[in-house]
């Protein structure tokens, strides 16, 4: 039996983190038994962050290495793709984890009016006296990160602008019903997590509407969601 260390549900999602949901997405294709173990802390994890499984009372942390581990008991996410599918995949991947993942963020995190529903969402174990003053000390180091990636530094004019191509470039490749072909792969797994959380923005921004409003992805998220949820 695998546990699944990971936030508890929210937005609509079953996790609070788009990587987490990745994590479940990956640990059902492969077939795997597993449950989830909810934490609201993840700082006594590895990388101080979640998702990671618990295997016979071994701790595997990080999506991507969650997903080595089911390949190496024999999981193929990427069956029948060839070696330049295979790096398409990978440039996919990090498309989505590394940029759209902290469009996310910045929705959830920086944007005021969103803020007040992720607060008391995610931290509503906080007793709500102290709530807003242990948040806000949990908030900043998220700001500075987004500001010092670069995407906080954008209106939010500019950051639909530099969000837009590549949600383009997902819809382009959606000629089927996943990105390459009839059945989920790796890359779908890691594109619908985050386009799902973007969907998931509880308050509009103009991402979350230019998402929401895009029937194609929001089937898409919805098949992904069918396929392996
Ligand atoms: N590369 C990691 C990213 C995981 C990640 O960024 N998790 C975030 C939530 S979306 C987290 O736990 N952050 C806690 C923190 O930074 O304090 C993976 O693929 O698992």
């Amino acid at each position: 039996m695998i546990t699944l260390l990971t936030y508890a549900p929210s937005f609509g999602q079953p996790a609070a983190s788009p990587f987490c949901v990745k994590a479940m997405m990956l640990l059902n294709l492969a077939g795997a038994v597993w449950a989830p173990e909810y934490i609201n802390d993840p700082r006594k994890m590895p990388y101080a962050k979640l998702p990671a499984i618990r295997v016979n009372g071994e701790i595997i942390a990080d999506s991507d290495n969650i997903r080595a581990w089911l390949e190496g008991q024999g999981a193929d996410f990427d069956k029948g793709l060839d070696a330049r599918q295979k790096a398409y995949s990978r440039a996919l991947i990090r498309m989505a984890e590394e940029h759209l993942y902290f469009h996310v963020v910045h929705d959830r995190w920086v944007n005021e009016d969103v803020w007040t529903v992720t607060r008391d969402t995610y931290f509503k174990m906080i007793p709500r006296p102290i709530r807003k003053f242990v948040t806000g000390k949990i908030r900043k180091p998220v700001i500075a990160s987004i500001h010092q990636m670069g995407i906080g530094r954008f209106s939010p004019k500019e950051r639909l602008a530099r969000a837009e191509p590549d949600i383009q470039a997902i819809k382009d490749l959606l000629t089927g019903p996943f990105l390459f072909g009839d059945k989920p792969t790796a890359a779908d797994v890691s594109v619908a997590s985050q386009l799902a959380g973007m969907m998931a923005t509880p308050v509009a921004t103009l991402l979350g509407d230019r998402l929401r409003g895009d029937a194609k992805l929001v089937a898409y998220v919805e098949r992904m969601n069918e396929a392996t949820l």
